[in-house]
């Protein structure tokens, strides 16, 4: 382990790093490799890459009876799930969103001239604030869509209540949430439907992936042709559609993760918990907490840098970068402040304080099965001797 009694110690004023190889966020968790050439070498004989293989309807069922949900329409990625379901829905005009997510939240909406209205979060759970979302509706607003930011539920129950008032439709971004709970119920339950997505960052991955899970039968069958070109059958087409199918390939890696899908967590688990012990000590860092009752995959580990700590967010991500520590500023600066939003809202950021304020804070570190060993204390180590400088 590196010790660091003095600034010369550290990488960026020319010490040796404390890790010889970049350590990530979003190192892909990987299953077992035997596992996975079984299933290739079963493609190969059956020689079925794609198109609703056995493979893919085999994940299929197996992710419905995870869920304890009625239909999941496995596709290429979540981008691409996000748009289906957001057509499928019949979505227009503006939806309301977070501006604190991945962009590809809002430009599933933008893609299809859809309005992304951006409405504010809760500071201390990062997920929007129901208040804020009421404040954006319009005449023109047909839908929210929840985000589950870092696997944390957002208030799903607030949220539908709004819904129901106003006569919106409510669907939820779950690219972080496999695996988690809100209210004792698996996220992929809520709404009228749920995104998931399996890409390699993901602690969960199908290589690239997604899936909409929904108990809504004639969504799901809507979803099916949408992701198949709208093929009602051979050479007919009953549909307007677009090409979101998954492959065997991706479907063989989940099935392989699937099986090692409790690692993955416990891994993650144990992380966040050495963090959550060392960071505890430390003026100036907040971890943002699990929610101890909810079922969590913890697969973010997401810090804030306050004013009390004697490096600014940005000189720290430069500190720890030299030392191969690769954290990551998600999703900092706002979908507000990114292209085109920018210039289409250049005032979104006099309505949205708190996005603002936790993007200029947030920081993510590694975590995952990649990190094992010391590997999270040492992070943590260096961060206790630069906070004592
Ligand atoms: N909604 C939300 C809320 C999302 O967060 C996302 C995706 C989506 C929707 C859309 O789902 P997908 O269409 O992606 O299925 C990454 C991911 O590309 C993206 O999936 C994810 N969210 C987002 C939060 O993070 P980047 O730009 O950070 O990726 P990149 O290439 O910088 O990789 C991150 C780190 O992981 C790097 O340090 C390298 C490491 N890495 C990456 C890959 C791909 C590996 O070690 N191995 C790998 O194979 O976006």
């Amino acid at each position: 382990m590196k010790i660091v009694t003095s600034i010369d110690d550290l990488a960026v004023n020319g010490a040796p790093p404390a890790f010889d190889e970049p350590l990530h966020v979003g190192r892909p968790n990987m299953g077992s490799r035997e596992v996975f050439i079984g299933y290739v070498n079963d493609i190969f004989d059956r020689k079925w890459l794609t198109n609703n293989g056995p493979l893919v309807r085999g994940f299929e069922r197996r992710l419905e009876d995870f869920l304890g949900v009625k239909h999941c329409v496995a596709m290429c990625n979540g981008t691409v799930a996000l748009e289906i379901a957001i057509r499928a829905l019949e979505l227009t005009g503006e939806v309301i969103i977070p501006s604190f997510t991945f962009i590809a939240t809002a430009h599933a909406l933008q893609w299809q001239e859809i309005t992304p209205v951006f409405a504010d979060i809760d500071p201390h759970t990062h997920n929007l604030d129901p208040h804020a979302v009421r404040r954006m509706i319009t005449p023109k607003t047909s839908g929210i869509i929840g985000v589950h930011l870092w696997g944390r539920a957002c208030p799903v129950d607030e949220l539908q209540a709004i819904a129901d008032e106003y006569g919106l439709k409510l669907m939820f971004d779950a690219a972080h949430a496999f695996g988690c709970t809100y209210r004792g119920r698996s996220i992929g339950n809520f709404g009228e439907c749920e995104v998931l997505s399996f890409h390699a960052t993901k602690f969960f991955n199908t290589t690239e992936g997604g899936a909409v899970v929904t108990n809504n039968g004639e969504l799901a069958d809507k979803m099916r042709l949408m992701r198949n070109f709208g093929f009602g059958g051979m050479d007919n087409v009953i549909y307007p559609g677009t090409n979101g199918k998954m492959t065997e390939m991706a479907a063989a890696m989940g099935l392989t993760n699937l099986e090692d899908l409790n690692r993955f967590v416990e891994a993650n688990r144990r992380n966040y918990q050495v963090y959550r012990e060392s960071l505890a000590n430390i003026d100036g860092l907040k971890l943002l907490e699990y929610d101890s009752k909810a079922g969590s995959n913890y697969q973010y580990i997401v810090v804030e840098v306050g004013d009390q700590f004697p490096l600014s967010r940005d000189g720290l991500v430069d500190l720890l970068h030299a030392e191969n520590i690769l954290v990551r500023r998600y999703f900092w600066p706002g979908c507000h402040n990114m292209f085109p939003y920018r210039s289409y809202y250049p005032h979104a950021g006099l309505l949205l304080p708190h996005t603002d304020e936790v993007g200029r804070r947030v920081l993510v570190f590694p975590t995952g099965d990649a990190l094992e060993g010391d590997r999270c204390s040492t992070i943590c180590a260096l961060l206790t001797n630069i906070s004592r400088f």
